[in-house]
């Protein structure tokens, strides 16, 4: 059986801006604007700009003193954050058996998990999976619990057989070796938080195929990545894409940007996550294969 060495780099693009100064928010909600305009619109558009106008409220302005900073007036001294994009890689060297799930709390080794750390359950490893992800928001005696779960319209069941917790907390996927005889996945994962009233789009794309030398591992063409086929792709935990097939089949990466997630609202740390899948044929060369795959966040206008 041959076995084969693969390698990956993955970019992570990010975008950042200041947070906006007048807004209220807590872990569960945002509220943008929290005051009664006199007229305007928030939401004045044309096909290339967005204007968010209004007319002044009467007691308007800046005042300061030693210690605060008062600006009044409806949207008075916004500096508003536009988009902001964090990657987060699926670290396959530190998983650990998952034993239990109830809820957003999983029982689990915690050795090396910090708080706010992301995560990745996985159900099954490998062909079958199924996976979600989650922010680490308490620790306790080999248990962690996250804020949430962000699935793919299907929870993740845990029996300890086969169940995985993993850190998204990689730089890059190795996927070690290969064999005809099974397929390996990883999760890249990432949240988006986004202002503009359209939501935003993300997008994908390589700098060519996997490989190693002039050797390649085939783009998936038949919308599965399969067991002992040398097939390469990946599939989005964003159900509804309207101009990719990331959604409902394992789809090639490619050299031109295709979407894996978006949304047509304003949202606040909207989460998604792509799982990368390879596999190998017995009569495939042996090597080190590599690409780099990089992730772009734009807004909708
Ligand atoms: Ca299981
Ligand atoms: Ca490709
Ligand atoms: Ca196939």
């Amino acid at each position: 059986m041959n076995k084969k060495v693969f390698t990956f780099a993955v970019v992570g693009f990010f975008v950042w801006g200041s947070f906006a100064q007048a807004q209220m928010s807590s872990t569960n909600f945002k509220i943008r604007w929290d005051s009664i305009s006199t007229g305007g619109s928030d939401t004045a558009s044309s096909a290339s700009y967005l204007l968010r106008d209004t007319a002044q409220t009467a007691i308007a302005g800046s005042s300061t003193s030693a210690s605060y900073r008062l600006d009044q007036g409806y949207r008075s001294g916004v500096d508003e954050q536009m988009i902001s994009f964090d990657v987060f890689v699926q670290d396959l060297s530190l998983g650990r058996s998952a034993t239990a799930l109830s809820g957003t709390t999983v029982s689990v080794d915690t050795t090396g998990l910090s708080i706010n750390n992301y995560v990745g359950l996985v159900q099954d490893v490998g062909s079958g999976q199924v996976s979600m992800i989650g922010k680490i928001q308490s620790i306790g005696s080999g248990t962690v619990t996250v804020d949430v779960w962000k699935h793919s319209g299907t929870l993740a069941v845990v029996d300890g057989v086969n169940d995985s917790l993993y850190p998204l907390t990689g730089s890059a996927i190795s996927f070690g070796q290969l064999s005809s005889s099974s397929l390996k996945t990883a999760l890249i994962a990432f949240e988006v938080t986004s202002a503009n009233d359209n939501g935003y789009v993300v997008q994908v794309y390589e700098d060519g195929n996997l490989r190693s030398g002039s050797n390649e591992i085939s783009d998936v063409a038949d919308g599965s990545v399969s067991v002992g086929s040398a097939e390469y792709g990946a599939r989005s935990s964003d159900t509804s894409l309207s101009d990719s097939t990331f959604d409902t089949s394992d789809t090639a990466l490619t050299s031109a940007f295709q979407t894996i997630a978006s949304e047509n609202t304003a949202s606040f740390a909207s989460r998604n996550f792509l799982t990368l899948k390879t596999a190998v044929d017995p009569i495939a060369s042996s090597g080190s294969y590599a690409h780099t795959i990089s992730f772009i966040a734009s807004g909708n206008f």
